[in-house]
C-alpha cells in the first residue's frame, strides 16, 4: 500500500476502486446489459457462475440460492472459499479484491474453466457496485471471515466472526439490489427457476437448491440431472411426439477441450438446436454449432446410401432436411473461450469447428451402425423432408408467376406507405376488414402501411414450408415483408423495421396475434430476434365525465385514474365504455390511440431465453393437448378476465 494519500486519506488503488465502483453506477447497462428485470436477474447470474466456476474446477458440488422476504439474494456453496490472505500486488485480503476491483474475478486467469466470458464476465465486484450493501461469509482454513459493503465501498474489514470445521469450506454472498439503480427489485422465482434448471443440465455433478422464502409456504426446488444434457433433451421434448425413445449422448475431451452432445428426433417441422460453451447459450451459434451441422450432415447422408436409400445419382440431402425435428444440446466446455457476435454470444475459436466435425463424424456414425433401427428412423424422416422440400420447390417452379417468394406484385390487400427506406417504415398487420378500413384511414402514409388479413389462419407449428407458402392468409404477408422465409430468410430484404400486429383484446384477437407469433417465430426468426416484431396496444376503455374524455389501456389504469380523480365508480354521469374490437374505433381515435407514434403504446417482442420459448410454442400450439390444458390451468388462476 503506497504511503502517499490524497486529502481525503485515499491511496492510489483506493482512488482507482472508487473511481471503478463510480463508472458502474453511472453506466450500469455497460456492465449488466439493462436495469430492467433482466438486468436485476443478470446479477444473480453473475454470483452463481462463480459457484459454478468453483464447480467447474472441480471443487464444489452444491450451490444454495435463496430469495429472502426482502427481495435480498443470499447464495452459497461448498467451495474452497474465496482466499482471504492479503493479495501480493493490492495488499488488502483477496476477498476484498474480488469484490471492489473491476474485472478481479479472473480467478483461474487461463488456467480453469471460466463460465464468465463477454458480457457475462462482469464478476461479483460490479454486482457489489450496483446493491444497498451486500456481505460475504468465507469459511476456509477453519475460521469464518465476513465483510460488509454498501454500495460496493467496504465498510468493515475483513473481520474473524467464528470457527468452523477445518474441512468446511465454501463462500456465502448476501446482496440486496439498490432501488436507486434498479426500477424494478422483485425477483421472478421463474426466472431463477428456468435459468438454474438449464445450469444443473449443463451441470451433471452440481446439485443446485433454489429457494423462496417471500411466500407464505416456502417454496424450494432442488435442480439436479445424473441424466445431464440427455435429460436436457428430453426436458425439451416433454410435449413433443419423439421418433426414437432413447436420446442419442456422446462426448469427448481433448487437451482441455471438453464437448457433449445429446439429440433426438421427433415429428414436429422444426430444429431446435442449442449450443453452450462454457454454459454460456451461444444464441448466435459459433464454431460448435457450425461443425455439429456439417458432420450430421455428412454422417445421414453416408448412412442413407449405405441402404441404398439414396441412389448413386441421387443429389444430397439438404442440412435443413437433416435437422428437421432434431432437438440437440452441443456443450463445450475450454479455457479461452472467444466470445464474438452482436451479444457476445457466438462462439469463435476455429480450432472447435474441427474438433466437433472429428467427434461427430466418428461418433455418430459408429451409433448409427450400431442401432440401425434409430439409423433408419432418422434416414426415413430426412428423406420425408427431403421429398416435402422438393413438392414445395416444384410447386415454385411450377407457379413461379404466382409464388409468394418471387412475385413482384404486392398483395392487393396492402395499402402501402410511400417512404422507401425500411428502417422509417411500419407495417400494421391489421385482425378484419372494418378494423383494417380505419386503419387505412387514421394512418399516416407516408410512413405506414397497412395489411389486413383475412381467410383461414394457418398453425404452423403442425405444418411445413410447402403448406405454409401456400396459405391464403400467410402468403400476403411474406410477400409484403419482403424476407422470404425458413433458410431463404434474408433480413435484409426486409421492407418495414416495424412489423406491428394489431388484433382486438378479445379471445380471437389473442388468437391471431399467438398464430403469426408462432408464424414469426418458427419461420422468420431473426425479424423476432432482431427486434422488429411488435404488439399495438389498443385501449381497453374509453371514459367520459361531462367534457372530458380519457382512453384507458388497462384495468390498472383505470383504477389510477378513478384514484387522481377522486372519482366514485356509481357516481352517474360517469360512462366507461370497454372496447372489444378495434372496429368500435372510427380512424382518428385508433390512429391518436394506437397508431401515432407520439402517443401511442407498442410492446417489443422480445425471446428472453430460446429454450423457454420453444417450450411455449410447442405447449400452446403443438399436437399434444394434455400439456396445453396444464399450462392454461395453470395459468388461468392469474388471469382477471378469461373468456371460456
Ligand atoms: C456465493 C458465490 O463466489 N465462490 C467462489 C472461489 C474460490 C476461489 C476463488 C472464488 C482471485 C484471483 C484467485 C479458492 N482457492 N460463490 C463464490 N469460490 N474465488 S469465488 O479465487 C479467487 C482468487 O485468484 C479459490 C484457490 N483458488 C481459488
Amino acid at each position: 500500500m503506497s504511503e502517499n494519500k490524497n486529502h481525503n486519506g485515499y491511496n492510489e488503488e483506493q482512488i482507482q476502486v472508487l473511481e471503478g465502483l463510480e463508472a458502474v453506477r453511472k453506466r450500469p447497462g455497460m456492465y449488466i446489459g439493462s436495469t430492467s428485470s433482466r438486468g436485476l436477474h443478470h446479477l444473480v447470474y453473475e454470483i452463481v457462475d462463480n459457484s459454478i466456476d468453483e464447480a467447474l474446477a472441480g471443487y464444489c458440488d452444491q450451490i444454495n440460492v435463496i430469495i429472502n422476504e426482502d427481495n435480498s439474494i443470499t447464495v452459497f456453496d461448498n467451495g474452497r472459499g474465496i482466499p482471504t490472505g492479503i493479495h501480493p500486488k493490492l495488499q488488502i485480503p483477496t476477498m476484498q479484491v474480488v469484490h471492489t476491483v473491476l474485472h478481479a474475478g479472473g480467478k483461474f486467469g487461463g488456467d480453469g474453466y471460466k463460465v464468465s466470458g463477454g458480457l457475462h464476465g462482469v464478476g461479483a465486484s460490479v454486482v457489489n457496485a450496483l446493491s444497498e450493501w451486500m456481505e460475504v461469509e468465507v469459511s476456509r482454513d477453519g475460521k469464518i471471515y465476513k465483510q460488509r459493503y454498501e454500495r460496493g465501498i467496504p465498510v468493515t474489514a475483513v473481520e474473524i466472526i467464528g470457527e468452523c470445521d477445518e474441512n468446511c469450506t465454501g463462500t456465502k454472498t448476501c446482496f440486496k439490489p439498490d432501488p436507486e439503480i434498479f426500477e424494478e427489485t422483485v425477483f421472478d422465482f421463474d426466472v431463477l427457476l428456468k435459468r438454474f434448471r438449464e445450469m444443473a443440465f449443463l451441470n451433471r455433478d452440481i446439485t443446485i437448491y433454489l429457494t423462496d422464502k417471500r411466500a407464505q409456504e416456502e417454496n424450494s426446488v432442488v435442480l439436479h440431472y445424473e441424466g445431464g444434457i440427455s435429460s436436457f433433451v428430453e426436458y425439451i421434448n416433454k410435449n413433443k411426439e419423439v421418433l426414437h425413445p432413447e436420446v442419442i449422448y456422446f462426448s469427448a475431451r481433448k487437451d482441455d477441450v471438453e464437448l457433449e452432445i445429446a439429440m433426438q428426433y421427433t415429428d414436429s417441422f422444426n430444429e431446435n438446436i442449442y449450443g453452450y460453451a462454457n454454459n454460456i447459450n451461444t444464441t448466435e451459434g459459433g464454431t460448435h454449432i457450425t461443425g455439429f451441422k456439417t458432420a450430421i450432415t455428412k454422417v445421414v447422408n453416408d448412412y442413407a446410401r449405405k441402404i441404398n436409400q439414396l441412389k448413386e445419382n441421387d443429389k444430397n440431402l439438404s442440412g435443413e432436411d437433416v435437422r428437421e425435428g432434431l432437438t440437440a444440446i452441443v456443450s463445450v466446455k475450454l479455457h479461452e473461450p472467444q466470445f464474438e457476435g452482436q451479444t457476445k454470444t457466438k462462439l469463435g475459436n476455429a480450432e472447435i469447428r474441427s474438433f466437433t466435425e472429428a467427434v461427430v463424424t466418428d461418433k455418430l456414425s459408429y451409433i448409427l451402425e450400431e442401432n440401425p433401427r434409430i439409423a433408419k428412423i432418422i434416414v426415413e424422416k430426412t428423406l420425408l423432408s427431403f421429398r416435402a422440400r422438393e413438392a414445395a420447390r416444384k410447386a415454385r417452379e411450377l407457379t413461379k408467376r404466382k409464388s409468394v417468394l418471387e412475385s413482384t406484385s404486392l398483395p392487393g390487400k396492402l395499402a402501402d406507405c410511400s417512404e422507401k427506406d425500411a428502417s422509417k417504415c411500419e407495417i400494421f398487420i391489421v385482425e378484419g376488414d372494418s378494423a383494417g378500413g380505419s386503419a387505412k384511414q387514421g394512418r399516416d402514409r407516408r410512413f405506414q402501411a397497412i395489411l389486413p388479413l383475412w381467410g383461414k389462419m394457418l398453425n404452423v407449428e403442425k405444418s411445413r414450408e410447402d403448406k405454409v407458402l401456400g396459405n391464403e392468409k400467410l402468403s400476403p404477408v411474406i410477400t409484403a415483408l419482403g424476407t422470404s422465409i425458413g433458410e431463404d430468410f434474408d433480413i435484409s430484404k426486409l421492407r418495414y423495421h416495424k412489423v406491428i400486429i394489431m388484433a382486438d383484446a378479445d379471445v380471437d384477437g389473442s388468437h391471431i396475434r399467438t398464430l403469426l407469433l408462432t408464424f414469426f417465430y418458427r419461420y422468420m426468426r431473426p425479424l423476432v430476434e432482431n427486434g422488429h416484431v411488435y404488439i399495438a396496444q389498443p385501449p381497453l376503455f374509453k371514459v367520459k365525465k361531462g367534457k372530458e374524455e380519457y382512453y384507458v389501456y388497462n384495468e390498472r389504469e383505470l383504477a389510477k385514474l378513478f384514484k387522481e380523480k377522486n372519482w366514485s365508480r356509481d357516481d352517474g354521469n360517469i360512462t366507461i365504455q370497454r372496447f372489444k374490437g378495434l372496429g368500435e374505433m372510427n380512424s382518428e381515435q385508433l390512429w391518436e390511440t394506437t397508431m401515432n407514434p407520439e402517443t401511442r403504446q407498442i410492446l417489443k417482442v422480445e425471446v428472453d431465453d430460446p429454450v423457454v420459448t420453444d417450450e411455449i410454442f410447442t405447449t400452446l400450439m403443438g399436437e399434444k393437448v394434455e400439456p396445453r390444458k396444464e399450462f392454461i390451468q395453470k395459468h388461468a388462476k392469474l388471469v382477471s378476465n378469461l373468456d371460456i
